[in-house]
């Protein structure tokens, strides 16, 4: 049984990966978060991706990698290149010491966010990524296309939508991707042979969709689902958003500085600092109140 090394392996993408895959594989699961309750045949490694050292004990003799870690949303810059930048490199350098050569990539739509939803795009468009964030899965992109090409290792890259048991609003019905379809998307990277450097979206078989995903039919892959049979429901409690955000493929990533994170890292060091000059100064404020009042 091939061993499999999931980083990021406590968010969500991550946490259906584990139900779905439990049994296939034996999996490696890596998280700055202590994961509890674990399955047979899955063992958990501590590790932030943002430590050279962690990776290099993370990768070690596992037959892939399924790359989820990193930030997964639009925010500050300081924690996207901590994370998908600096992590994002350190994941794919010690993968390569360690000779481990196939990695799974989670990059995202947001790499091509601002193609407009009436454009259908494939996975050989000139990247348009609709925010910071977009731009660090742009990088994860080019970053496999080096180790691919330079050093031989086989990276499958997935332009993942957003995966969740149901499509939560009118875009996603363009990009959802149900658990089990994802599944088949990550084992085909896993097992398919002449994998070298490919690109292909990580969608269900929409009938909304606006992408064109014949590289990911090409190496095999039959989507089950399809999110129109959540539709109705779905566009029924719609609201109109933002008018840049309802012509972009990335939706509010166009617009918004942040996007709320589902699972927020730890804050570092150095952006602890206004924090606590914010604290500081607030005591000051009313310590000088209290002053006043008296
Ligand atoms: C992503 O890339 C994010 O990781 C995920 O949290 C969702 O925001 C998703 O895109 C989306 O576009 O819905």
């Amino acid at each position: 049984m091939k061993t499999i090394l999931i980083t990021g392996a406590g968010g969500g993408i991550g946490t259906h990966l584990r139900r779905e895959l439990a049994g296939k594989y034996a999996l490696r699961l890596s998280d700055i978060r202590p994961l509890k309750r674990l399955a047979e045949g899955e063992r958990f490694v501590a590790g932030n991706i943002a430590k050279p050292g962690d990776m290099l004990r993370a990768t070690k003799g596992v037959d892939a990698i399924v790359h989820l870690g990193g930030y997964s949303v639009e925010g500050p810059w300081e924690d996207i290149l901590r994370a998908n930048i600096i992590g994002c490199y350190n994941v794919f350098e010690t993968a390569r010491l360690n000779g481990v050569k196939r990695i799974l990539f989670a990059t995202s739509n947001h790499a091509v966010g601002f193609y407009r939803r009436d454009q259908m795009i494939d996975h050989r468009v000139y990247i348009k990524p609709d925010s910071r964030y977009g731009v660090s899965k742009v990088f994860g992109e080019a970053l496999g296309s080096l180790y691919a090409d330079k050093y031989g290792m086989e990276v499958f890259c997935m332009r993942i939508g957003n995966v969740n048991p149901e499509p939560i609003d009118r875009r996603r019905l363009s990009i959802w991707i149900s658990p089990r379809d994802m599944a088949q998307l990550v084992t085909i990277g896993i097992e398919h042979a002449a994998i070298r450097f490919e690109i292909v979206y990580g969608v269900s078989n929409n009938r909304r969709s606006w992408y064109d995903n014949s590289n990911a039919a090409r190496l095999g892959y039959r989507p089950l689902d399809d999110s129109e049979a959540f539709a109705a429901e779905v566009l029924a409690r719609e609201k109109p958003g933002d008018p840049r955000a309802e012509v972009a493929q990335g939706g509010a990533f166009v617009h918004l500085e942040t996007v709320p994170n589902p699972a927020p890292p730890p804050r570092h060091k150095a952006n602890k600092a206004p924090a606590k000059r914010a604290a500081k100064a607030k005591r000051k404020i009313s310590r000088k109140g209290a002053r006043g009042k008296r």
